[in-house]
């Protein structure tokens, strides 16, 4: 509790331009919790540096996304919205969490071995320890709620693994987090290889949409998009494709997959695509709009950014004496 508000927390590293992927399976999600419980929402910087990254876009970036924060419709004044870095808090528990995660549970996550088969040259300990890091975030505000895709869920049973486990030997410290993921659009697929996982540092830019992708851009990739030698419309397993274009259309649209296999029964797959381009493109063009005004106003970003790194420090500094006098750590009287 917060506030006397449970709390919400979710993060999004600022790596690329951000996909529907993130829109769809994170952030457009993330404003339904702003009324009933506390929400963090954090730009998760120090997760970005595990993967090599050209500073001066990092920095754009990190402007970028919490534009895009607010541009998907998070009030500052009613969302805590901060960078990861401006908490210092952050790192501090990502390094005692190190020591109460094993070696056997961080080699088995995913997302370890497919950026270590990505990054072959740069397979370093904080890609390893990621998910310790990940832990410390949710951990340190006393979270009850994650809202995450579904390629996340096993970062945060391991965030769960590892609060029982310091519970189990300091008693109740940290709150157990439970994981929200959304019905639809959890695993929004690659354009271009239907069977992955879209991602916003794919080399490849047919395989991705992003989030302010202009209009013309957007109809284009879904032209382009890979499907099969099949004609139906239909969703099944044997139809990566398709039924990746289906749960896009029927997020952006609101329709249910089934509505829209009968809406488009007998259509042939070029309008088909475009049809979906256009839902796509429509539903993101006031965002597109609102985050050109926001980028504009620096000043105003970095406001929000003092205020946000400032409300969570507040709160984050008393898990952190907590977690000091639990683990024996002398206090300095000052
Ligand atoms: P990267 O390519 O740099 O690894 P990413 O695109 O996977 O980045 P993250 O910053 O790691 O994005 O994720 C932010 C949020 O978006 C997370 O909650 C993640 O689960 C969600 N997300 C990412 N990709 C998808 C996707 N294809 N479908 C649904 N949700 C996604
Ligand atoms: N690991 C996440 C980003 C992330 C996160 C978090 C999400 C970092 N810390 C805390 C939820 C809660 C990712 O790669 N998508």
């Amino acid at each position: 509790m917060y506030n006397d508000k449970k709390v919400v927390f979710s993060g999004v590293q600022p790596s690329g331009n951000l996909t529907i992927g993130n829109y769809l399976g994170a952030i457009k999600n993330f404003s339904a919790f702003s009324e009933d419980y506390h929400c963090f929402y954090c730009v998760v910087d120090m997760h970005a540096i595990t993967v090599r990254q050209v500073p001066a876009e990092l920095r754009r970036r990190t402007y970028e996304t919490l534009a895009l924060y607010m541009a998907c419709g998070l009030d500052p004044q009613k969302n805590t919205l901060f960078v990861q870095s401006h908490v210092p808090a952050h790192a501090e528990l990502g390094w005692i969490l190190d020591c109460y995660t094993m070696f056997g549970e961080l080699s088995r996550m995913t997302q370890f071995k497919d950026k270590s088969q990505k990054n072959a040259d740069n397979i370093n300990a904080g890609l390893f320890t990621y998910p310790s890091l990940m832990a410390a975030d949710i951990l340190l505000y006393q979270t009850e709620m994650v809202p995450v895709g579904s390629d996340q869920r096993q970062h945060l049973e391991l965030a769960r693994d590892i609060a029982t486990r310091f519970n189990g030997i300091y008693g109740d410290t940290f709150v157990i987090p439970e994981g929200y993921t959304p019905k639809d659009g959890a695993r929004i697929m690659s354009l271009a290889e239907p069977t992955k996982k879209m991602s916003k540092s794919d080399a490849n830019e047919n395989a991705v949409v992003r989030i302010l992708d202009d209009k013309d851009a957007i109809i284009r990739k879904f032209k382009r998009a890979v499907t099969d030698s099949d004609t139906e419309i239909r969703a099944g397993a044997d139809k990566a494709g398709i039924t990746n274009l289906l749960t896009i259309y029927s997020c952006f649209t609101g329709k249910t997959v089934e509505e829209a296999e009968r809406e488009f029964a007998g259509f042939g797959y070029g309008d088909f695509k475009l049809a979906v381009g256009e839902a796509c493109a429509d539903a993101l063009a006031p965002v597109r709009a609102e985050f050109n005004r926001l980028i504009a106003d620096k000043a105003y970003l970095e406001t929000v950014m003092a205020e946000g790194a400032e409300a969570a420090y507040r709160c984050a500094r008393r898990t952190m004496s907590k977690v000091r006098r639990k683990l024996g750590f002398t206090e300095l009287k000052r």
